[in-house]
């Protein structure tokens, strides 16, 4: 069966991290500078962004949801095959930036490493789902770097954890190791940035990095 082809008008973005690490805050800034610059954009999120996919991000984010790991992984998969589907293509199709909080990176770090610990078999049956199922990885990726602790600190000033965010510091640690693996591999696509720093402080980085790479 033949992959449909990937789309080439407008500038897919996502960005990745460990928990807390201020992807929200800064996709808000990038947001208001795109809107500034009369730069027409769609923001979404992964798990979700599509109806279907946002009703499989409550029973994945649920802690009442009790799943084993492949399920976990499958079930990512499904939400990004139809967030795909439903609003990244048509978007991208239509010349609009699309900034995505997380995309495959965070199955590599979160299931590959956080839940599998690195485990070669899991992370070769992600990147055959990734090959199977994602026509198009985003042109590029900003990894917001921030030590795990100081991430959960930043997080952990909410009033309730959702299935994730109650695992502990250990798993996000691996969660850490798996962005880095994908820095390492594809160093084309995902830029570091320092995560450190006033939100204005990470978003004019961010800024810059987009800026130098038009
Ligand atoms: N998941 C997965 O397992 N596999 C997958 O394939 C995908 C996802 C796609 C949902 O993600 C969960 O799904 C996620 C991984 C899993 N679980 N975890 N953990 P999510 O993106 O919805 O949840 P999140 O990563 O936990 O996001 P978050 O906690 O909302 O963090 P954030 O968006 O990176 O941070 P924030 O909300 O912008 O900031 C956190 C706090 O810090 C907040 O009070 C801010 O005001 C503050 N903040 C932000 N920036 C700063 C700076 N610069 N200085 C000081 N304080 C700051």
């Amino acid at each position: 069966m033949s992959q449909p082809s990937p789309v080439q008008s407008g500038r897919f973005i996502s960005f990745e991290g460990t928990e807390g690490v201020g992807k929200t805050t800064a996709i808000e800034h990038l947001c208001a500078n795109l809107s500034a610059a009369g730069i027409d954009y769609i923001r979404t999120r992964e798990p979700g962004g599509s109806d279907f996919a946002e009703q499989l991000r409550a029973l994945l984010l649920d802690p009442a949801t009790v799943i084993d790991d492949d399920t976990e992984l499958l079930l990512m998969f499904a939400a990004r095959c139809d967030h795909w589907h439903q609003r990244i293509r048509p978007a991208l199709q239509a010349g609009k930036w699309v900034i995505c909080d997380r995309f495959v990176d965070s199955t590599i770090a979160y299931q590959g490493f956080g839940r599998a610990q690195g485990d070669s078999a899991v992370l070769a049956k992600i990147e055959g789902l990734i090959a199977a199922f994602i026509p198009q990885l985003p042109e590029q990726t900003l990894w917001l770097d921030l030590p795990v602790a100081e991430g959960m600190a930043r997080a952990g000033k909410r009033s309730s954890a959702d299935r994730f965010e109650q695992e502990a510091i250990d798993f996000f640690t691996r969660v850490h190791e798996g962005f880095a693996y994908c820095a390492a591999k594809d160093s084309k696509r995902i830029t570091r940035i320092d995560a450190s720093g006033s939100p204005e402080a990470v978003a004019t980085r961010i800024w810059q990095t987009l800026a130098s790479q038009t």
